[in-house]
């Protein structure tokens, strides 16, 4: 473990600890906030109020809205002279997000991400390459400064060739991959194009996150790359990667609640759920000098863990994978459909590439297009047609919807951007 202390601190001290620095940090973003002291003045909420950890059910949620409407800097707890860094969400959305971090902010973040690390095998013998584009997107800048917390050989491969990510691979005999998740698939793909067998390099770990995660795309991650695969979540408004990553159990995701106070709410009612029940993931900051931020509305799904304890000793709480985003989820013909259940049901099929994307169009009523590159070039009509049924057959098992499915060749699917464009709605509004 990275700081052993504080990873299997008993779950009393850590609702203690949580408990004061909840109280400093809402009269920390009362006092330096005006987006909150206007919205806690309107409810009538001081914070002396905030007397136990339940009490945080007083306070109003902020939105991405809300922080689009005082961006770029209008959420700011300090001065820009007192911070040392920005980042910022990509906008594909709106207005990107814009984050700017102290120097303890990053130092809170290259801990946070050392212990993610760490959890998933990281050490000092490891040779540790970063093919992710160092940017104002935060997934390299957190990736690289929880390695180097660690101490492990940083190379910052950032956005080059994939053909010669493989080949620094093969010179330097990295170790340990960090990465989108999607491009880690692609990459493997990229060096069989090459004669290269991705699971002949030495590459034995990595972590990787950043998109929809399915158990399924790990399982090829790791059968390709012959490597454990550890899944590692965050957004730019917390910090970036880091605010929870799994353990080797590979069952649920710790989340670090020194740092933050998570929450899972019925993101209709808002309401507060038990454990194990699934809904929107809200977060609080505890420890943000530069941006702190209160009861977050991230929209990603997913369920806090019951279970108090997890086998490799760590106290914090976990929480699932995330299911998806609830503004990916996609209404047709009636039907709620996730892009994670697309991606579970494609996996199944040993034929079918790890490269897709969901069309959604209208003809006379809305109709759903699948559109799915194969693993490898298939040329005969009839195994094509076969392969669509199957795939039709498989999906429809899971949606309860019959998609038209569009078989394509490896690589044809365009990629734009760092992150897979999974669902492209060209339905008229
Ligand atoms: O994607 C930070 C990150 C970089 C995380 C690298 C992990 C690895 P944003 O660009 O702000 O930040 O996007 C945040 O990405 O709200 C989720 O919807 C999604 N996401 C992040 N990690 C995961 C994951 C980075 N492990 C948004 N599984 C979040 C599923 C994830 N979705």
């Amino acid at each position: 473990m990275f700081d052993p202390k504080i990873e299997t601190l008993p779950q009393t001290n850590i609702q203690k600890l949580q408990l004061k620095r909840l109280k400093q940090t809402i009269s920390y973003v009362y006092g330096n906030i005006p987006f909150y002291k206007e919205k806690f003045d309107a409810l009538k909420i001081h914070p002396n109020d905030i007397k136990n950890l339940g009490d945080i059910q007083k306070l109003p949620f902020t939105a991405k809205d809300d922080l689009r409407q005082h961006m770029p800097f209008g959420f700011m707890a300090t001065s820009l002279q007192k911070c040392c860094e920005l980042h910022s969400s990509s906008g594909t959305t709106g207005t990107p997000i814009t984050v700017c971090y102290t120097p303890h902010d990053i130092e809170v973040w290259a801990n946070v991400m050392a212990r993610c690390l760490s959890m998933s095998g990281l050490t000092a013998n490891d040779i540790f390459q970063n093919p992710i584009p160092y940017g104002t997107f935060t997934g390299a800048f957190g990736f690289h400064y929880g390695a180097q917390k660690i101490g492990s050989l940083v190379i910052p491969s950032g956005k080059d060739q994939s053909e010669r990510q493989i080949k620094l691979m093969q010179y330097y005999g990295t170790t340990f991959l960090s990465g989108v998740a999607s491009y880690i698939q692609y990459l493997g793909q990229k060096a069989m194009d090459m004669g290269i067998d991705p699971s002949q390099l030495s590459v034995r770990n990595g972590m990787f996150g950043a998109e929809l995660f399915t158990s399924g795309m790990k399982g090829r991650i790791n059968k390709m790359w012959n490597m454990d695969v550890h899944d590692v979540y965050g957004l730019t408004e917390m910090c970036g990667p880091g605010v929870s990553a799994d353990c080797d159990m590979h069952d649920g995701l710790h989340f670090w609640e020194d740092h933050f106070l998570v929450e899972c709410i019925d993101p209709l009612s808002g309401d507060q759920l038990e454990a194990e029940e699934e809904g929107e993931l809200v977060i609080t900051t505890l420890t943000k000098e530069g941006m702190p931020l209160v009861r977050y509305r991230t929209r990603d799904l997913a369920f806090i863990y019951d279970t108090q304890k997890c086998d490799c000793g760590r106290t914090h709480r976990k929480h699932s994978v995330i299911k998806g985003r609830s503004d990916d989820m996609v209404i047709i013909k009636g039907t709620n459909i996730f892009p994670g259940q697309i991606e579970s049901a494609l996996m199944k099929i040993p034929q079918a590439g790890s490269n897709w994307r969901m069309i959604l169009t209208t003809d006379t009523i809305d109709q759903l297009v699948v559109e799915v590159e194969t693993k490898n070039k298939i040329t005969s009509q009839k195994k094509i047609a076969e392969l669509q049924r199957m795939i039709r057959e498989e999906i429809r098992s899971v949606i309860s919807l019959t998609p038209r499915i569009q078989i394509k060749p490896p690589g044809s699917i365009p990629q734009q951007g760092i992150k897979a464009k999974r669902v492209i709605d060209q339905r008229k509004k």
